[in-house]
């Protein structure tokens, strides 16, 4: 059913992309499932948001409150056997590919419950079982583990297909022109999907690309692209969708550039000096999720007593997913080592810790570390630069965390590479003293 314009138009940096994707609403069932992940997803970041302030979640948190309709578009035409790769900003990305979000919290909050048993932290949700492989903290780093997902598919023979989110910003990496280079002469199965969110850190795309048409940046290298509203759910479903047939079918690689934006900082440490509250403001008239609920509700597709039931749902849902990651342990100490090394009789193959060179390896000999009290220094150094205070005897999960009152928005907690907030601001000051102790 066509039940918008002909066309939509999107003011963009370069230019106003026109398009007429997006007219026909899926059947009802599939508009309300989409629309109960984008409101899942948006719930679960607030609270995760405040979780941070809480300092229960710990580490860097990138949330992506407002790109919900570019996640939820992409994932929701994706097979089951498809892979999806990402960035540090990927807690909904994990969701909507069927993650439980209890899960995605505890490992928000380091607990054993977590989707890396609490290693990895928010910017490194990883779920093989649904083929959601992981988030990346190297912006660009995520590109290459793309190419040799989507070779792997090819050497099998599979019609699996996988697509790589990452931002504007990593557009600009080396990674990018290397992997579209190779994913183009080897015709891979790839979707590469830029969530163009318009800034990359505190640097507008203006200013940081030379080419803000991000559609035509991998043409040269033989991968050519289309430009989608990201802020539109059914549009970003259908151009995603005839995107994974062409790599399913004609095994070649394409990009979308799917225009979006952040309505929060970079991470929770950003004083967004860098964009004026008009421009935030604009962008939240566009919100993905009141958008396609209005919609549903017009086209008679929803009730407003059916939208109220679905967030109602979806509140109990997040909270217990709270409840679920704070009652979850924490990794015991003496679990430190673990994962870091295949060790032998683990695995066969030239990865394997084996029989190459008579001396203990080094794998080894950290995990005989666990066992003194050099561990325990390591621990407490961790902990107090996470600005913790370590856990009493050894840390196998005899109670939570102390909780701490965090500054307001936990600036002392800066990204890695983020510029010195601005001089002057007490708040920044006061924190940045109180901020990450650092190891001794
Ligand atoms: C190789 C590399 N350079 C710099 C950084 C620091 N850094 C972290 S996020 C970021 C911005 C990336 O922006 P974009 O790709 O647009 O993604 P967004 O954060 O907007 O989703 C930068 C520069 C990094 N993590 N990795
Ligand atoms: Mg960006």
């Amino acid at each position: 059913m066509a039940d918008k314009d002909d066309t939509s138009e999107v003011r963009t940096p370069a230019g106003v992309l026109t398009s007429s994707r997006g007219q026909a609403l899926p059947d009802p069932d599939t508009s309300r499932e989409l629309l109960r992940q984008m409101v899942l997803i948006r719930r679960f970041e607030e609270e995760a948001g405040r979780q941070y302030q809480r300092a229960k979640a710990g580490g860097f948190l990138h949330l992506a409150i407002g790109e919900e309709a570019t996640i939820v578009g992409t994932t929701s035409v994706m097979e089951p056997g498809d892979y999806l790769i990402g960035t540090y900003r990927t807690h909904g990305h994990a969701i909507a590919r069927g993650t439980d979000p209890r899960n995605v919290m505890a490992e928000l909050f380091g607990r054993e419950d977590g989707t890396a048993r609490g290693r990895g932290g928010s910017m490194h949700i990883f779920d093989g079982d649904r083929r959601f492989m992981g988030g990346y903290g190297i912006v660009g780093g995520n590109l290459p583990i793309a190419a040799g997902l989507a070779l792997a598919s090819d050497y099998k023979g599979t019609d699996d297909v996988t697509v790589c989110m990452f931002g504007d910003g990593a557009t600009n990496t080396g990674n990018f022109g290397e992997t579209i280079n190779l994913a183009a002469l080897w015709d891979l199965p790839v979707v590469f999907l830029v969530e163009n969110n318009l800034y990359g850190m505190g640097t507008a795309i203006e200013r940081h690309s030379a080419v803000t048409d991000l559609s035509h940046k991998a043409e040269g290298l033989g991968v050519p692209g289309e430009r989608v509203d990201g802020q539109d759910v059914v549009a970003m479903r259908e151009c995603v969708a005839d995107h994974l047939e062409i790599a399913r079918r004609e095994r070649r690689p394409t990009l979308v550039e799917a225009f979006t934006y952040r309505y929060r900082g970079h991470s929770a440490a950003d004083p967004e000096v860098y964009r004026d509250k008009q421009e935030v403001e604009e962008w939240q008239r566009r919100d993905p999720i009141e958008i396609f609920s209005r919609r549903l509700i017009d086209a008679g597709a929803i009730s407003e007593d059916e939208l109220a039931g679905i967030r109602e749902g979806i509140d109990a849902q997040v909270v217990a997913a709270v409840e679920f990651a704070d009652a979850s342990p924490e990794p015991p100490l003496d679990s430190l080592y673990d994962n870091l090394y295949v060790m032998p009789g683990e695995q066969e193959g030239w990865y394997a810790v084996d029989e190459r060179t008579p001396d203990p390896f080094r794998g080894e000999r950290e995990r005989e570390a666990a066992a003194d009290s050099r561990v325990r220094e390591l621990h407490e150094a961790g902990a107090s630069y996470g600005g913790q205070s370590p856990r009493s005897g050894g840390g196998s999960g005899e109670g939570p965390a102390t909780e701490r009152d965090a500054p307001a928005d936990r600036a002392g907690a800066r990204d890695e590479g983020e510029p010195d907030p601005p001089a002057g601001d007490e708040q920044v000051e006061e924190s940045r003293q109180q901020g990450p102790g650092g190891i001794e």
